[in-house]
């Protein structure tokens, strides 16, 4: 007997469970009342007074042995991969993440929406420009302090002002001077993009950000056209109840020249953070083109006139969605950007 509870104890040291069938038989066989070993136990009544003592000892470790090894090929069961086997077919997958738009793309295409509803083409141009077409063109003075190195990132730099200095554009006027070079009036589009700037990076300043800019020179376009342009974005952007006004301003390549605030969407005009308790917003910057810039693309300003916007597409997106701080914005922290999925 002692024999046979030695091969068993063999047997369940040796013991690999591939599957839970296996398992399942070894327990049948080892650790249940019914299995090999409990037969030993029935068989143990049987053995003399003398040797019951001894057998009944390492038939008991057999025991405890079969019980510890049933544990053990459990967990490694659990811990091992399911087998194909055992793979149900019929259950649903698990989803993969998709992406969404960033939140300054849902504003941009929003703005297009608004625009292109109203006539205007989308215009694209380079993000490196050369000196004319970011500030000659546009009426700056040599020596206006936007041309300083602190405020433009130049490129290639060949002397004091010159209009072939290559630089990052700080404005995406350049595009409406390369469409009024090109194209004659009536011009009537918005341009989209990148620009860039000099500045220490902070949470109302980062050195490249993203602007609309618009335009449209035809005959007779006076500044009510600009006021209800401006007007009919306001209440599309911002909602049937917001109001704007227009507080007199200075551009170089604008003249007059407004300043666009809307009514504050947060207080609804009480007074909050966000309007610094004036109850208005400025979103943008506007003006009747300078006759001087349509006389550098050869467009004759006593025939044409025109009106231009900007305004930037960081703060049309934080006042929508009340984003505190413009380095989320480029930081591509997916926590921010997932906020955005299914948001139109
Ligand atoms: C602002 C101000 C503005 C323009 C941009 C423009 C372009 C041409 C001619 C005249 Cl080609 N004007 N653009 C006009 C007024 C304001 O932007 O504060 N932007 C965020």
């Amino acid at each position: 007997m002692e024999e046979r509870i030695q091969s068993l104890l063999n047997e369940v040291n040796g013991y690999a469970a591939g599957d839970k069938a296996a398992l399942e038989a070894f327990r049948l066989k080892y650790v249940s009342k019914k299995g090999a070993v409990g037969e030993l136990f029935e068989e143990l009544k049987q053995v003399p007074v003398e040797q019951k003592k001894t057998v009944g000892k390492v038939l008991n470790q057999l025991k405890q042995t079969a019980e510890a090894r049933l544990q053990e090929l459990t967990e490694l069961l659990e811990a091992s991969p399911v087998s194909s086997a055992e793979i149900d077919l019929s259950l649903p997958p698990i989803p993969n993440q998709t992406g969404n738009l960033h939140p300054l793309s849902l504003t941009r295409y929003r703005i297009i929406e608004i625009f292109e509803r109203l006539g205007f083409s989308v215009a694209d141009g380079p993000e490196i420009e050369d000196d004319f077409h970011n500030f000659s063109a546009l009426n700056f003075p040599e020596n206006h302090p936007a041309r300083e190195m602190q405020d433009t990132f130049f490129v290639e730099k060949k002397g004091a002002g010159s209009d072939q200095d290559m630089l990052l554009r700080t404005h995406t006027s350049n595009v409406q001077i390369r469409m009024m070079e090109n194209q004659k009036p009536p011009i009537r589009a918005i341009m989209p993009g990148r620009v860039y700037r000099n500045e220490a990076i902070s949470a109302r300043a980062h050195c490249f950000f993203h602007q609309v800019e618009g335009l449209y020179v035809d005959k007779n376009v006076g500044f009510a056209d600009l006021k209800q342009t401006i007007y009919h974005f306001a209440k599309e952007m911002y909602g049937k109840d917001s109001k704007i006004r227009f507080r007199p301003s200075y551009f170089p390549f604008t003249e007059p020249s407004a300043e666009i605030d809307v009514s504050c969407l947060i207080c609804k005009g009480v007074g909050c953070n966000v309007c610094k308790h004036t109850g208005w917003v400025e979103i943008a910057g506007s003006g009747m083109v300078h006759p001087n810039v349509l006389r550098k693309c050869n467009i004759d300003p006593e025939e044409y006139t025109g009106f231009a916007f900007g305004m930037g597409i960081e703060r049309v997106t934080m006042l929508r969605y009340q984003i505190n701080d413009l380095r989320l914005f480029s930081e591509n922290d997916v926590r921010f950007l997932r906020q955005f999925q299914n948001v139109v």
